[in-house]
């Protein structure tokens, strides 16, 4: 397929054009099973069509890496208005002329085409053909709730052994660390710049809050089920989903504690106190494997609270990174001294709107797209993200 193999990428896109083809290869398989109905079909109106997340997926490629960074103009102009988030409401996208199941991996591999001829040789701003990849990888976690709501259930891989007992909380000292992303490599406007946040001590629970946790919960207070649990309960073992951030604040309430602040949640995750710095993943600066979280779309569901014992960070805490999101008590809102790059549409325009916040990713996250420092967000209410939570004190 094209030069690639004859003449090795150059520039600032080492490695990136593979990636963009396997990226590309999990796309097309999370909907190879599908009939075109299922693609094209609402199927929550909280979720696009899975039809316009490709079709999306493809459009975001062709305006960042075609013509912001290729020079190109738009291969379809008529589509952009289409393909835009911000203008397009998710409720609404059933009603738009987007390219429908039958067309739009046409225009996929066509866009493609012309990244690929781009990337030959390119150096232009890699950063932005590395928005373009977490862009597609971000939206594989986007349709994979939408599959799940669809009622598309995949088996469950089996889970690993669970970790030896520990304390129920574990403690994070007072003092100053280093919050955010530092200048070198890719990170998102919003987890910029780094800087210095001083906390008093806290404790956090030293795993997710689990589905048996969940079920006193219930039972105590009349609390509601889960999303998707239809009446049946998961294994008790397993970190809750699907639970609001309303849902997940009373239960800390219920329990006495609280949902931890994302400095707390960061802070929990990477600071470790003998030498002062702030690691990239609770386990420290390595990346992400499978002995060491649970990511990457292959379990199809997360594994009981307690396994990973290699992932666990500095102060103790098991499972931050991977199994399932987890919804901190904290607003999205910029860091001091926030600048939007390179659109605003990414993070800016949901500031002060009342997102929360949550870390860590899920099952469904592929690793290059999570770290401690990686801020996800969605409204208080929301239940369909593959979020638990846990608690502070
Ligand atoms: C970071 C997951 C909240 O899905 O709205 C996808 C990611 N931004 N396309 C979202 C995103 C533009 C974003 N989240
Ligand atoms: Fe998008």
């Amino acid at each position: 397929m094209h030069a690639r193999t004859e003449t090795p990428p150059r520039g600032g896109v080492g490695g990136l054009l593979e990636a963009l083809e396997e990226a590309r290869e999990r796309t097309l398989a999370l909907v190879e099973g599908l009939n075109d109905d299922d693609l094209d079909r609402v199927h929550s109106r909280l979720m696009s069509p899975l039809a316009w997340d490709l079709g999306h997926i493809a459009a975001f490629e062709d305006l960042w890496l075609c013509r912001a960074a290729g020079g190109l103009e738009l291969l379809r102009p008529d589509l952009a208005r289409v393909y835009d988030a911000d203008e397009t409401p998710r409720a609404e996208r059933g009603s738009l002329a987007y390219l429908h199941a039958s067309e739009v991996r046409d225009y996929m591999a066509a866009v493609r085409e012309r990244s690929l001829t781009i990337l030959d040789g390119f150096d232009g701003d890699g950063a932005l053909v590395e928005l373009v990849l977490r862009h597609e990888q971000q939206h594989n976690e986007t349709m994979l709730q939408t599959l799940r709501l669809a009622g598309v259930v995949q088996k469950r891989a089996p889970s690993p052994v669970v970790a030896s007992p520990g304390p129920d909380m574990v403690r994070v000292e007072a003092g100053a660390f280093t919050m955010g992303s530092g200048p070198d490599g890719f990170a998102y406007d919003n987890e910029h710049p780094r800087h210095v946040v001083d906390l008093p001590a806290f404790e956090i629970d030293r795993l997710p809050v689990t589905v048996a946790d969940w079920i006193e919960f219930m039972d105590a207070e009349g609390a509601e089920e889960p999303l998707h649990w239809n009446g049946t309960a998961p294994e008790s073992r397993l970190p809750v989903m699907h639970v609001s951030w309303d849902e997940a604040a009373a239960y800390a309430r219920f329990r006495g504690k609280r949902l931890p602040t994302e400095a707390e949640w960061e802070k929990a995750a990477s600071w470790d106190p003998a030498t002062g710095a702030s690691y990239r993943y609770p386990w420290g600066e390595a990346a992400p494997s499978p002995a060491l979280a649970n990511l990457d779309q292959t379990a199809f569901g997360p594994a009981p609270a307690g396994a990973y014992p290699d992932g666990a960070s500095p102060c103790g805490a098991l499972g931050m990174v991977g199994d399932q999101w987890e919804w901190t008590g904290s607003e999205f809102a910029p860091y001091p001294g926030f600048r939007a790059h390179p659109y605003r549409e990414y993070s800016e325009v949901f500031f002060g709107r009342g997102y929360r916040v949550l870390r860590g990713g899920s099952w469904a996250t592929r690793p290059r797209v999570v770290d401690n420092r990686f801020r996800n967000w969605d409204l208080p209410q929301r239940r369909q993200i593959f979020a638990g939570f846990r608690c502070a004190a």
